[in-house]
């Protein structure tokens, strides 16, 4: 039996999960893009269909989700981000500039902050499709993030801007009480169990672990597609 991450359990399936979930998932435009915005010299806006000049990438992975569910072997495809960031990101830096991080943003305004390095691993695709189907709404429709080492709330669905950023983007951070209080770690590898920015993973899991079945509940009400 495959291992799991530490404090993680096997769930069945896929479910809808995330920080909008009583409402449906945004609606998907009719030419989507990607907004460049931060340290780039302008701000531009780059074109899914643009992504196809790009080699295609196919990952099979596990998916966790920090509240301590895990769906094992989905099989994500689209592009590498790395293969993204150096075609697309790279040329439109400003001269002389040292990305640290980078703002994934959703069509719903969800947001997740990256350090660069992590960004760039290997197993990091910009996917479009989960398990051979053009990806639906509630898994994220159009484009999302799929950065498996990392907790799920990294992996920004319905992305629709980047902010590139040479210093921890403080702004981005979570401002208010509540959204502090489950404040997510900057690093978030599962294998490390990096939970949370300032409690140990294993000590935040059971107060993680009582949001899942209020979560999935909400969840099911905006859904789609499953
Ligand atoms: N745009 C957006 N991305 C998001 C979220 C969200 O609410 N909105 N939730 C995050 C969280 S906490 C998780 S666990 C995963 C859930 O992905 P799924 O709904 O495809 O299972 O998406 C992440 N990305
Ligand atoms: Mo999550």
């Amino acid at each position: 039996m495959k291992i799991l991450p530490p404090g993680q359990r096997r769930v069945d399936g896929f479910p809808r999960f995330g920080t909008r979930l009583h409402r449906p998932s945004p609606p998907v435009p009719e030419d989507p893009v990607i907004a460049l915005s931060g340290a780039v010299r302008e701000r531009s806006k780059l074109r899914l269909a643009d992504l196809s000049s790009l080699p295609r990438h196919e990952i099979v992975a596990d998916f966790h989700c920090v509240t301590g569910w895990t769906a094992t072997d989905l099989r994500w495809s689209g592009v590498r981000f790395a293969d993204f960031y150096r075609v697309f990101v790279e040329p439109e830096l400003e001269p002389g500039t040292t990305v640290t991080h980078l703002v994934f943003e959703g069509l719903d305004r969800v947001t997740s902050v990256i350090e660069l390095r992590d960004a760039l691993a290997d197993d990091v695709v910009l996917a479009d499709q989960l398990n051979g189907q053009p990806l639906n709404s509630d898994h994220g429709a159009p484009v999302r993030l799929v950065s498996p080492k990392q907790y799920g709330y990294m992996s920004t669905k319905h992305l629709c801007l980047i902010e590139v950023c040479s210093e921890l983007p403080a702004h981005r951070l979570a401002q208010r009480f509540l959204d502090r209080a489950i404040e997510g770690h900057s690093r978030a590898r599962v294998w490390h169990e990096e939970r949370h920015a300032r409690v140990a993973g294993r000590l935040i899991r059971p107060f993680y672990r009582a949001l899942i079945r209020p979560t999935r509940y909400l969840s099911s009400k905006g859904a789609q597609d499953t």
